[in-house]
């Protein structure tokens, strides 16, 4: 099996009782095969982005290490988001339970199913914020120091 990876997951629910929700993801993602949770950062209130009008978010961002792949691990990311009641039917539309990988290591990848780094955390200010408590000095594959992406969101 592969050496274990830094990853980082971006959690948002903003339906049923968000934070729970993100307690029970954080729960499921410290069970995930051949991985260990590093943290979680605190639960972020976020407006919702997008177009409609919809609750409020709670968001978060998780780190790991992991020697699953990046496709099985966003096989697993899919599974807690189904166990915790995700419709996928509507673009943009409230959700119990969103699971996003945001990174695997310094890794850039562009495949039908995955886009690493995610191909909108550099523009997202309820990523970027989470992401940073918990990896202050953190930088995205080609564009840099995240917290420099963050300062120029202001
Ligand atoms: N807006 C916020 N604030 N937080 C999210 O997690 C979030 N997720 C989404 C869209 C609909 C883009 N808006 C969001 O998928």
């Amino acid at each position: 099996m592969a050496a274990p990876t830094t990853c980082y997951i971006g959690l948002g629910s903003n339906l049923d009782e968000p934070r729970q929700q993100l307690d029970r993801a954080c729960r499921a993602l410290g069970q995930l095969p051949a991985s260990q949770l590093i943290r979680c950062s605190s639960y972020y209130t976020t407006k919702a982005i997008g177009p409609g009008c919809q609750p409020d978010y709670q968001n978060a961002v998780a780190e790991l290490t992991s020697a699953l792949s990046p496709l099985e691990l966003l096989d697993q990311l899919q599974r807690i988001e189904q166990s915790q009641g995700r419709q996928r039917s509507v673009r943009w539309g409230a959700r119990t339970l969103d699971l996003d990988l945001l990174l695997y290591g310094q890794l850039s990848l562009d495949s039908a199913r995955l886009t690493l780094p995610h191909p909108r955390l550099h523009e997202r200010r309820f990523v970027l914020e989470p992401l940073l408590e918990i990896a202050p000095q953190l930088a995205l594959p080609e564009r840099g120091s995240a917290a420099q992406l963050l300062a120029k969101l202001d």
